[in-house]
Order: C-alpha cells, then sequence, then structure tokens
C-alpha cells in the first residue's frame, strides 16, 4: 500500500506525488490486468467474512448511549455517512456522521456534552489515516465514551478501541476503495442489526455474497456499455436515506479513477438547481429505495425527458434489478459493485489506470 508519509502541513505545502496516471505502454485495455478489476470482482466472498466477524464481536448495549457518532474520512467518511442513518433507523437513537478532520478540529460542534458515555464509530480501511487516529485519540484521552473500530487492518487505530472489527481479507493493491468499502459497509451494517437487537436483519445479510456475484455476472455488460461511452462528461447519484451515503462513495470512485465531474445528491434536491445541468451528456444514477420508490423515480423520469440518460438501481422495476428477498435496511451493499464497474470501464475507456488515480495515494497521513 503506498503512502504519502510525512506531510509538513506547518509550512502550509502540500506535496502532489507526481502520478502517472496514464497508461503505460505494456498496460492495455485487458481489465485482468488490475488490481482494482480482480477486487471488484471477488469482493462478495469478503462480504461473508465481515458478516460473521460482525456477528461474532461481543458489544455493548445500544442503550448505553445516547449519542453515536460515526466518522472517518474520503471513502470511509461515506460509509460513515450510510452507516449513521442505518443505525439510527435500526435503533432509533440519535446517530450522525463527520469527517475525522471535524472531529478533531471541531469536536464542540459534533459532540454535545452530556453525562451519558458517547459511542464513536472509527471506520477506516488502513487504520492509520492521521485525521481519523487523531480523532479516535483525543475522543479517549477525553473520556468521551468507547470506540468501535471497523478497518481492515489492525493497525495504529485498533490501539483506541473498544470493540476493535477488523476484515483483514477485505485489504486491496488498488488506491481506490473497492473491496475493502464493502467488507466495512456489510460489517457496519451488521453492526447496526446487532445494535438493534435484530438477529432476523444479521441472518438475512446472509444471501448478500450470492446476489452480488449473479448482479456483477449478469450487468458488467451494462456496465461497460454506460461507462464506456466517453460521450458522457457528467454524472449525478442520487440516493436517499441510508443510500445516500453510497451515492458519495459511487461518485468519489467516478472522480478518483476517471477524473470526470460528477456529484451526489439527495434525490429530490436534484431539481433544486443541480438540474440545470442535465442534457445528453449527462448520466443520471438512482439507487432507487423501496419506500420511496414512487418520489425517486419520478425525479429519474424528468432527468430523461431533459435528455439525460437514466440508470435506476433497485430491488425491482429498475435496469438493474437486485431481486434479492433482502429486508432494505440490509442491502445497502448491492448498489455498489456495479457502480464500481461502471467506473473501472470508464477509467479503461478514457486511457487511465484505476489503479493509480490522479495525485492519490492509499493513506493520507499528516504531521498534525
Ligand atoms: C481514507 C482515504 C480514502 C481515499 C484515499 C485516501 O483512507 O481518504 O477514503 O479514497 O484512498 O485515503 P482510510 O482511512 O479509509 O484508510
Amino acid at each position: 500500500m503506498n503512502e504519502l508519509v510525512g506531510l509538513d502541513m506547518s509550512l502550509a505545502k502540500t506535496r502532489i506525488t507526481r502520478t502517472n496516471h496514464k497508461l503505460t505502454n505494456y498496460q492495455t485495455m485487458e481489465p485482468t490486468n488490475y488490481h482494482t478489476y480482480d477486487e471488484i470482482k471477488n469482493q462478495t466472498e469478503v462480504w461473508a467474512q465481515a458478516i460473521e466477524m460482525a456477528r461474532a464481536i461481543s458489544l455493548p448495549d445500544s442503550a448505553r448511549y445516547e449519542q453515536v457518532i460515526f466518522t472517518g474520512c474520503g471513502s470511509t467518511h461515506y460509509l460513515s455517512l450510510a452507516a449513521a442513518a442505518l443505525y439510527q433507523e435500526l435503533t432509533g437513537r440519535a446517530a450522525r456522521a463527520v469527517p475525522a478532520s471535524e472531529l478533531l478540529l471541531n469536536p464542540q460542534t459534533v459532540i454535545r456534552r452530556i453525562d451519558s458515555p458517547t459511542l464513536l464509530v472509527a471506520i477506516s480501511r488502513s487504520g492509520t489515516t492521521t485525521e481519523t487516529v487523531k480523532a479516535a485519540e483525543k475522543f479517549k484521552s477525553d473520556k468521551r465514551g468507547d470506540v468501535v473500530v471497523i478497518s481492515n487492518y489492525d493497525e495504529k487505530l485498533s490501539q483506541f478501541a473498544d470493540v476493535n472489527i477488523v476484515i483483514d481479507k477485505g485489504q486491496e493493491e488498488s488506491v481506490a476503495q473497492t473491496r475493502s468499502f464493502a467488507s466495512m459497509f456489510v460489517a457496519a451494517s451488521a453492526f447496526c442489526a446487532r445494535m438493534a437487537g435484530r438477529a432476523d436483519l444479521l441472518d438475512a445479510m446472509c444471501d448478500l455474497p450470492c446476489v452480488g456475484q449473479q448482479l456483477m455476472t449478469k450487468y458488467e455488460s451494462f456496465a461497460e456499455e454506460i461507462g464506456g461511452n466517453l460521450d458522457f462528461d457528467r454524472f449525478y447519484f442520487l440516493g436517499s436515506g441510508m443510500r445516500y451515503g453510497l451515492a458519495c462513495e459511487a461518485n468519489l470512485k467516478m472522480k478518483e479513477m476517471t477524473l470526470t465531474h460528477s456529484e451526489p445528491f439527495h434525490f429530490l434536491e436534484f431539481r433544486h438547481g443541480p438540474m440545470s445541468m442535465a442534457n445528453q451528456n449527462a448520466v443520471v444514477v438512482g439507487l432507487l429505495s423501496d419506500a420511496n420508490r414512487v418520489h425517486e423515480a419520478k425525479v429519474l423520469s424528468e432527468m430523461g425527458e431533459l435528455g439525460a440518460t437514466v440508470v435506476g438501481l433497485g430491488e425491482s422495476d429498475a435496469d438493474i434489478v437486485f431481486e434479492s428477498a433482502v429486508p432494505e435496511c440490509m442491502r445497502g451493499v448491492l448498489y455498489l459493485p456495479i457502480l464500481q464497474l461502471m467506473a473501472f470501464h470508464r477509467s479503461l475507456a478514457k486511457g487511465l489506470n484505476p489503479d493509480r488515480p490522479n495525485h492519490l495515494t492509499a493513506v493520507v497521513r499528516l504531521e498534525l
């Protein structure tokens, strides 16, 4: 895992690693030449490990915590957004997600001063991202409450964990998170079900790996068709509830791997200005729910009338149909593989190297 180490923030300088993100002459358009492709395609094996690890771990009683904060950086911040929404939906207790830098530098805007302990769920693929490690360290030293860590490595962050969930099979070579993100999101979803005392929901998750594999087999060519069409110059990912965080992550994949303008929005928010960007060069991807399908489908229909290419993903009646029979709250991971493949194939179509995103490193370490 490559990393940018020793960045001296005191000089307010940032050293950008000049990354040759263009294809070198030996690399072809052959997907299997890339770690990213293999990691996307074999990720469902890791989902099973994530479920079992979250099932086996000893957890505190959710009634102990009046406020729950999920945190991470980049992809794992977006994972935190999805997980916080799910936690509150399932447990009925207040939960929110913030970037680790906000928890570290502006804690007064994040943590309410209350007598009872707060639960911090710190999420990090590497377990070494500076903001996340420092935020967890400060949370513990300030005696704010308990810390749950969800990671793919038993690293620095885990030293602050009261509960340490490490899905080592989610480790990956690629910089842009794919298999790792999905493994941690499945673990986070299972964690939420456990904290809500919903063993039934945890059991229902066991069908996810098989469904995920079937989706990739059935729809990869569709993902390649959309991703490979370079007439499209802008992508919008719409998702609400727990799906908004997943829309943010799909957006980041499109940016990291393809250098394409893309943005995430809550579904109905797209009408309030951003839809001015809808045209024949736009793709609007909807992470459709069951509960609000009528309202969400109407947004996609209107954007299609404005000339955009719309792509709906959902349990039924969509371009990409899950037909999982898994309860809606536990099937969020199913939105990810096809959207990861869409970004991957677009990267190749643009002659970029999906394994080496422009300017990025797998871990950001700072001298804070
Ligand atoms: C966080 C992160 C990633 C991002 C990039 C740099 O890493 O910001 O989300 O995509 O790879 O690192 P981590 O804390 O999850 O290891």
